[in-house]
């Protein structure tokens, strides 16, 4: 190129950016934008993932690319910074828990509030209706464009040691916990010793013994097969469920065209809903088979009679009203509203 074009072209180059247009939304796109997932694509929390890279790719004729990166890779493992590195930037876009977000966002804890949903129809409730919107509006406040939600699911107790029927049972049994301090304030009400990890250093503290025990919903159980790492006993009480969020960061959000956009927001819409219905198979049909499996692993499953799970509900509602408090009274009493009002 000659001296005198180059110029020419710089110039323009110049004025184009101070007239604002260098930004052309279609040069800004990047080549492959990274999604974060605590697991992968064994997990139904991962398919989902998957499913909605799959549909964006196919929605926007390849114009968006995503590759996954499980076990929250993006941030070593620390599955409680995934929602400030979602907003900074590091992270592009997520399927993340609801758990591991409430540290920077309070009123996600809302559905670690100890036996505030008794069924899927609450979870439900929570999440197609006004609460779920109201939980959107705070994390676009909080910096990330939320799209669909996902599900995770009823996290069960299990433990090396024995079978768990009541709170007196958990006496002294050490629980790896998430990132949450209200899953320490639960643990602790029950007389257990709980011990914040995160889910990569958790599994080989189970095999070696120690931690005794853990709770994570039963598609986590089964797929990580933890049978093998002395999970042995396991209580089924419903004591909470998180949902899974599908999200964007903002500046990527805002670098996409508006139909783009609408493809990426139909597609976590249709991916949340699989993904929901992937995570509930073999817990919603008549005899819940996926428990069949589970004990045929060799592993104890104590289900508790309505009298023996209110002695947990018991045992826990200090801990409710204080985080009520935390999280917020009014989107908490909105909650419980929309439970009682749940269609079955
Ligand atoms: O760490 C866990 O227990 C897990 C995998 O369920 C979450 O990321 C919340």
């Amino acid at each position: 190129m000659q001296l005198r074009t180059f110029l020419t072209a710089t110039a323009a180059a110049a004025t184009l950016l101070t007239l604002g247009l260098g930004t052309a939304q279609a040069q800004a796109y990047k080549s492959e934008y990274r999604m974060s997932l605590v697991v992968g694509t064994a997990f139904p929390w991962g398919k989902g993932g998957e499913i909605w890279a799959h549909k964006v790719k196919e929605k926007t004729q390849g114009r968006i690319n995503i590759k996954l990166y499980p076990g929250v890779s993006l941030i070593q493992g620390d599955q409680t910074r995934e929602f400030s590195a979602l907003r900074q930037g590091v992270i592009d876009m997520a399927v993340g828990s609801t758990i591991n977000w409430s540290p920077q966002v309070k009123q996600l804890n809302l559905f670690s509030l100890p036996f505030l949903m008794p069924d899927y129809a609450a979870i439900d409730a929570l999440t197609q209706g006004e609460v779920g919107k109201q939980l959107f509006a705070t994390l676009d406040k909080a910096g990330v464009v939320p799209l669909a939600w996902g599900e995770n699911g009823y996290r069960e107790l299990s433990n090396s040691k024995h079978a768990v029927k009541s709170p007196a049972d958990m006496k002294g049994l050490k629980i790896r916990v998430v990132g949450s301090p209200l899953f320490v304030d639960t643990f602790t009400a029950l007389g257990a010793n709980p011990t914040q990890m995160s889910w990569a250093d958790a599994q080989p503290a189970f095999a070696s013994g120690a931690v005794d025990g853990q709770e994570n919903p039963m598609s986590i159980f089964t797929a990580a097969k933890l049978h093998n790492v002395n999970q042995k006993y396991l209580t089924l009480w419903g004591y909470v469920a998180d949902p899974l969020v599908f999200v964007v960061n903002k500046e990527v959000w805002n670098s996409w065209t508006p139909a783009d956009r609408e493809a990426v927001r139909q597609a976590a819409i249709e991916a949340g809903k699989e993904q929901i219905a992937i995570a509930r198979k073999g817990l919603v049909e008549p005899g819940q088979p996926l428990f069949k499996d589970i004990e045929a692993n060799g592993v104890t499953v104590t289900r508790l009679s309505p009298q023996e799970r209110e002695a947990f509900v018991k045992a826990t509602r200090p801990v409710y009203a204080k985080w009520k408090a935390q999280i917020g009274a009014d989107l908490v009493d909105k909650a419980e509203k929309a439970i009682a009002a749940r269609k079955p």
